[in-house]
């Protein structure tokens, strides 16, 4: 017996859509331990969006060996001089890796090692980026519209919040003469 079937999910320009994805929103009441600058942080809305993602999750969260696959949008804004940005994770399984393929508009990828080491690599529509294991990634949107990009990721790696809620990035990614600037926190 063989069956066609239409596909559970369609990835058009940079929408994801089909009854599966699973969509979150992140506002900067959810984000006061990331930004740095508190006084700029408390004059702003707390319902202000800073990131939406939508997320195909083919396989039980920890399955080995599966994939995951997602969209994030992150909106043009700042906070001081700070871009808006995600929250950023280390992987809960250390060695796992994953890609991010930028759709639309510009950032930049932020990426901490286990010493702590922080480096950036630039963001644009085409830019592929392969973030090793053991490092922590998170991505600031650097333009004036939103920042669109994909992630493949293994569906056991898991996303370790903690440290980065408990000591941030060594590195933040702020506005200096109207330029992206990796400056030491
Ligand atoms: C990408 C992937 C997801 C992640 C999302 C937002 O789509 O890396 O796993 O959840 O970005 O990043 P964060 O979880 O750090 O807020
Ligand atoms: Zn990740």
């Amino acid at each position: 017996m063989s069956s066609i079937n239409d596909p559970a999910v369609l990835f058009q320009g940079t929408t994801l859509e089909g009854p599966e994805i699973d969509r979150v929103t992140r506002t900067l009441g959810d984000l006061t331990d990331v930004f740095s600058d508190k006084d700029a942080l408390a004059a702003m809305a707390a319902d202000q969006k800073v990131y939406d993602v939508a997320c195909y999750f083919p396989v039980a969260d920890g399955t080995t060996a599966g994939l995951f696959f997602g969209i994030t949008y992150i909106y043009p804004g700042k906070v001081g001089t700070e871009y808006f940005m995600t929250r950023g994770h280390f992987h809960q399984l250390r060695d796992r890796g994953e890609f991010y393929h930028c759709l639309e508009g510009e950032g930049m990828l932020i990426l901490m090692d286990e010493d702590r080491q922080t480096r950036a690599e630039k963001m644009y529509p085409g830019s592929l980026h392969y973030i090793p294991g053991h490092t922590a990634h998170r991505t600031a949107n650097t333009g004036n519209s939103m920042l669109v990009f994909s992630a493949f990721w293994p569906s056991d790696a898991g996303h370790d919040y903690q440290s980065i809620s408990e000591k941030g990035f060594s590195g933040i990614l702020v506005e200096q003469n109207g330029e992206p600037v990796l400056a030491s926190k």
